[in-house]
């Protein structure tokens, strides 16, 4: 009998199955085209057996059934289900690992629930080589189920630090797939400050090899992260003598998740303006192309800047304080989550399965452990990180040409404001009051007031 079914051989499909049979288990594997099952199977992966029929795969499944979907999210994993669900029985498990949205998810258990079959919603990061050699994997969902297939995704999944799994029960319905889009959003963000950091450096007119150099340095003690790994080989690609990268169109696509993060935030009340940024980055780079045309030379006086200030320091700590603003405020909507849906993820155990296999692992995580529980800590880290982005936004003012720089000063804006004794924000309860009777709070008195702005209308407490 094989131990679980895999549906859906795209690349991270097919990885996946791979991983599991190497840490001997049978799989058994159903795609809806035939033509990707049969070239997996002519690879000839011990312990990965191809199906041509879904109801043939399902049965060759020792109960109760595992059948892990990673099919296209959307209408492709709402028809996989579907299909799915006449062919098990009770106590089966579905681990839907698409890039799903966690209301979809929520629906979809609420299905398979009349079903009486268990789904488990489950993130996965790390890319095609994760799913092969170690992905982060964040599941969530019934207990009974959770209990059963926690051991087979742990045989899979990345390691932590330490060594342990990089998989977690999240808890909660839906609570795994969210912990995904936070996760991609973060991604979003992160990426978006290397970006930034790069445009810095071309349009100082930094040699290519240097721009290496920086970002290669950059990776290492307290910035180590995989996307720092990648960004110098990126980076460092050339096609005919020439940097491989300034030939992609500046237009960067998405998939939605950074999109859903801003969403979230926005029905939470939880401001992001690092990761916002990142989004409105992507999306400015489409209207950009579009009004191309309208291009005009921008000025570039390189000399302007002091090239002791452009140091290896200042490259470091700027991405450091991009990278911490950026984790802070995912985690900042996985509280507001937590508050609002009650739900019970463990920031913890986030920041520990992140730690291996995904695509925004890095060192800085482990610095966020439990900076929520501890005021002080939470206030040094903001200290720590204004000064980091301070210095960026003031070498990048020294600057006299033009370029646009988001997420830097997003980032700054937010530790500032967050750092502020007063925010000009009395002033806008005033013009509220003012136009709207909107209400005030006064800083000697307890309780709203309104009014006192015309004559013959004083300021009345409001009930
Ligand atoms: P395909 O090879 O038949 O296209 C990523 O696109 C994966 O999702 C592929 O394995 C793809 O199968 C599968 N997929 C896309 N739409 C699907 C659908 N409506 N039903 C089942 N699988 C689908």
């Amino acid at each position: 009998m094989n131990n679980l079914a895999i549906i859906g051989l795209a690349t991270m499909g097919k990885n996946l199955a791979k991983n599991f049979a190497s840490k001997g288990k049978q799989v058994a594997v159903f795609n809806r085209t035939y033509l990707r099952t049969e070239e997996l199977i002519s690879e000839q992966v011990i312990g990965i057996i191809g199906y041509q029929e879904l109801s043939e795969c399902i049965k060759s499944l020792e109960i109760p059934r595992v059948v892990v979907v990673l099919v296209k999210a959307g209408e492709a994993v709402d028809h996989t289900i579907e299909q799915l669900l006449p062919l098990l029985s009770a106590n089966d498990t579905i681990i839907e690992m698409g890039n799903s949205h966690f209301r979809d998810t929520l629906a979809r258990q609420t299905l398979c629930k009349k079903n009486n079959i268990y789904l488990i919603g489950c993130g996965i990061s790390g890319g095609e080589e994760g799913a092969l050699y170690g992905p982060s994997l964040m599941p969530s969902g019934d207990k009974t189920a959770m209990s059963h297939i926690l051991p087979l995704l742990e045989l899979i999944a990345a390691k932590d630090f330490n060594g342990n799994p990089c998989v977690t029960n999240l808890g909660a319905e839906g609570s795994g797939h969210f912990v995904k889009m936070i996760h991609n959003g973060i991604e979003y963000a992160m990426m978006q400050g290397i970006a930034e950091v790069y445009d810095m450096m071309r349009f100082l007119g930094i040699e290519h090899e240097d721009q290496v150099e920086f970002f290669n340095t950059a990776n290492s003690g307290s910035t180590t992260s995989y996307l720092l790994e990648i960004t110098t080989k990126v980076l460092k690609r050339m096609e005919q003598g020439i940097p491989f990268i300034d030939q992609i169109v500046d237009v960067a696509g998405s998939k939605g998740t950074g999109k859903w993060t801003v969403q979230t935030a926005l029905e939470l009340d939880v401001a992001i303006p690092t990761i916002s940024a990142a989004l409105m980055a992507r999306m400015m780079s489409s209207r950009a192309q579009a009004l191309k045309p309208l291009v005009i030379d921008l000025e570039h006086e390189i000399e302007s800047i002091h090239p002791t200030l452009f140091t290896q320091q200042f490259v470091t700590s700027t991405l450091h304080g991009i990278f911490v603003t950026s984790y802070l405020q995912g985690l900042e909507i996985i509280l507001a989550a937590n508050k609002q849906y009650d739900w019970n993820i463990d920031l913890k155990e986030v920041l520990r399965i992140w730690q291996g296999g995904c695509i925004i692992r890095s060192q800085v995580l482990t610095e966020l452990n439990g900076i929520f529980d501890s005021p002080v800590a939470l206030q040094n880290l903001y200290t720590d990180t204004l000064e980091e982005i301070s210095s960026a936004v003031r070498v990048l003012a020294s600057l006299s040409g033009d370029m646009p720089r988001p997420i830097v000063h997003a980032s700054y804006d937010y530790v500032v404001a967050l750092l502020s004794e007063t925010l000009p924000t009395n002033f806008i309860q005033g013009l509220r009051d003012y136009f709207g009777a909107h209400g005030f709070e006064l800083k000697d008195k307890p309780g709203s007031y309104t009014g006192g702005w015309y004559p013959g209308r004083p300021m009345t407490k409001m009930e």
